[in-house]
This record gives C-alpha cells, sequence and structure tokens, in this order.
C-alpha cells in the first residue's frame, strides 16, 4: 500500500506556479483571483481561506468578497459583472454552494468564461467535452495529477467514477476518458456497485458519504482516490473512502485530509495563473 501524498504534489504545482507568476512580474503583469463567498458555511470559510494562503504562497493578489447570507442574487449578479470587468482580476471564484434563494447555474452562466477558473460555466464545460480547453475544473484535474504521481498510466484501465456531480463525477469521467480510460460512471441508481467498483483499476470515489468505499468494493493493488469531504459526528473531517479498512488491499490510496483538497486549490493557482497569461496575451 501506498499512500498519494496530496500536500507534496500540491506544493510541487504551486512552485512551478510561484516561479511563472515571477516571471509574469518582471515583465509587469500581476496575477489577481477574486473569491466570492456568501453566507457563513464553515467549510467554506476554511476553503476559502486556504485559497487566499495559497494566492499569497504563489505571489497573486487575492480579493475576498464576504457577503452576507442574505444576500440577493441581483446584488451577486451585479458583483459578478464588477468582476468581469476588473483588470485587476484575472480569476473569479464563487464559492460553491451558494445559500437557497441564489440559482447558482444562473451565477455560473454570469462569469466570463476567461475568468471562470473553475470551468463550470457552460462554455467551458463545453470545451472540456470536446478536449480543447485553456482549464479544467480544479478537483478532478487534481485528481488527475495523484494519479499521475502514481506512475500508472491511465490508458486502457478500468476507471469507475462514484457520483456523478457537474462539479466532479461528470468531468472526472471525461478527463480519464481523455487519457484513454475505459470509464465506467456509477451512481445512487447504480445496481450492483460493489461489482462494479470492485473491476476498477482506478477508483474515484465523490459521493459524499463519510466512510461509503469498503474494502470488499476494491479490486487488491486498485488505485483508490477520496474525493469526499464529510464530517463525522465529531466533526472530524472524514473521506468516502473506509481508509483503515482500505489501506491495505489497495495499490495506492489518497488520505483526507491532505490528498485531494489540496490539489484543487493547487490547481486553482495553476488556472489563474493560465488566465492571467491568456488575457495579457502571453500564453506559449
Ligand atoms: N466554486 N466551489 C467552487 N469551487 C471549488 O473548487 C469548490 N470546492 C469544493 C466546494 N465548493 C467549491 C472546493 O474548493 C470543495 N473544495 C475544497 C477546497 C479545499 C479543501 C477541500 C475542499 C481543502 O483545503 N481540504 C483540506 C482540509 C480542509 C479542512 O481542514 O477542512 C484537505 O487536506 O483535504
Amino acid at each position: 500500500m501506498n499512500i498519494i501524498d496530496g500536500k507534496k504534489v500540491s506544493a510541487r504545482v504551486k512552485s512551478e506556479v510561484r516561479e511563472e507568476a515571477a516571471v509574469l512580474g518582471q515583465k509587469g503583469i500581476s496575477v489577481g483571483l477574486a473569491v466570492v463567498i456568501v453566507g457563513d458555511n464553515p467549510a467554506s470559510r476554511v476553503y476559502v481561506n486556504n485559497k487566499k494562503k495559497a494566492c499569497a504562497e504563489v505571489g497573486f493578489e487575492s480579493y475576498e468578497y464576504a457577503l452576507p447570507a442574505e444576500t440577493t442574487q441581483d446584488e451577486l449578479l451585479a458583483l459578478v459583472k464588477k468582476l468581469n470587468d476588473d483588470k485587476k482580476v484575472n480569476g473569479i471564484l464563487v464559492q460553491l454552494p451558494l445559500p437557497k434563494h441564489i440559482d447558482e447555474n444562473a451565477i455560473i452562466n454570469a462569469i466570463s468564461p476567461d475568468k471562470d477558473v473553475d470551468a463550470f460555466h457552460p462554455t467551458n464545460v463545453g470545451h472540456i467535452m470536446i478536449g480543447d480547453f485553456s482549464f479544467l475544473p480544479c478537483t478532478p484535474a487534481g485528481v488527475m495529477e495523484l494519479i499521475a504521481e502514481t506512475g500508472i498510466d491511465v490508458c486502457g484501465k478500468n476507471c469507475v467514477v462514484i457520483g456523478r456531480s457537474n462539479i466532479v463525477g461528470k468531468p472526472m469521467a471525461m478527463l480519464l476518458l481523455h487519457k484513454n480510460g475505459t470509464v465506467t460512471m456509477t451512481h445512487s441508481r447504480t445496481k450492483d456497485l460493489a461489482s462494479v467498483t470492485s473491476q476498477a483499476d482506478i477508483l474515484v470515489a465523490a459521493v459524499g458519504k463519510a466512510g461509503f468505499v469498503t474494502a470488499d468494493m476494491i479490486k487488491p493493488g486498485a488505485v483508490v482516490i477520496d474525493v469526499g469531504m464529510n464530517r463525522n459526528a465529531e466533526g472530524k473531517l472524514c473521506g468516502d473512502v473506509d481508509f483503515d479498512g482500505c489501506c491495505e488491499k489497495a495499490g495506492y490510496i489518497t488520505p483526507v485530509p491532505g490528498g485531494v483538497g489540496p490539489m484543487t486549490i493547487a490547481m486553482l493557482m495553476r488556472n489563474t495563473l493560465t488566465a492571467a497569461k491568456i488575457q495579457n496575451g502571453c500564453k506559449d
């Protein structure tokens, strides 16, 4: 069993980004990320703080907009429009989930696709589908980096994704497909899930249920990637995978925390750098 160290891989990605940002800095170009958080979801607060910290590490400016939970959709749309027009802002990230009275799709659709560093806008989703893209969504892109870290080639492997969200499951399947994996998407209506997951050479769990993936569901030697970010009854962070139960059987496994989470943030830094390069006409 090998633990894939997301902190180590994310540190490497961030140091690459920092070097490239310094080169832009010498040309007088600064890189800016706007992070918008609405309400006081404590988990979102932690993630947004980690994003701001990462911006400081790589030498980006970060602009935080912390809005009260009662913010109206129109007010949020007005802020997004303002940020679309702000030259200092190369990337815009509106932290999800938003309060129930705001239509998330309406907000995502309002973000200028060239500042959409989450790659959630339908224009960017379409680019990803076709395989011609500038940005990849941060979490699936981070998962691909973690898989690459194992040295295992996705080509021809049985890849199983559990969960079909727009943010993780669907784009995850697409990225594995781009690398010529044989991809199966599974979800809450899948029949006999364990018989499908136990065929997986590469298993990505993005379910949102603590300890959902148990040892009987995995193939011996499999690469097991845990995208879950759940809090158990004691408020402790835990993934979708029963780590203690699976770690001996898996070939490679990611921990939570310290696995996919830090990679999501590192890939956000990379996307923001890419956005700044494109907006300044210096994309290589
Ligand atoms: N718009 N909303 C938008 N973009 C995103 O990419 C996200 N996501 C998800 C939630 N909403 C979003 C994130 O930022 C999940 N997510 C995220 C980011 C960072 C971490 C976890 C989830 C993270 O830093 N995880 C740490 C532990 C954090 C803790 O202690 O709670 C880890 O080591 O896994």
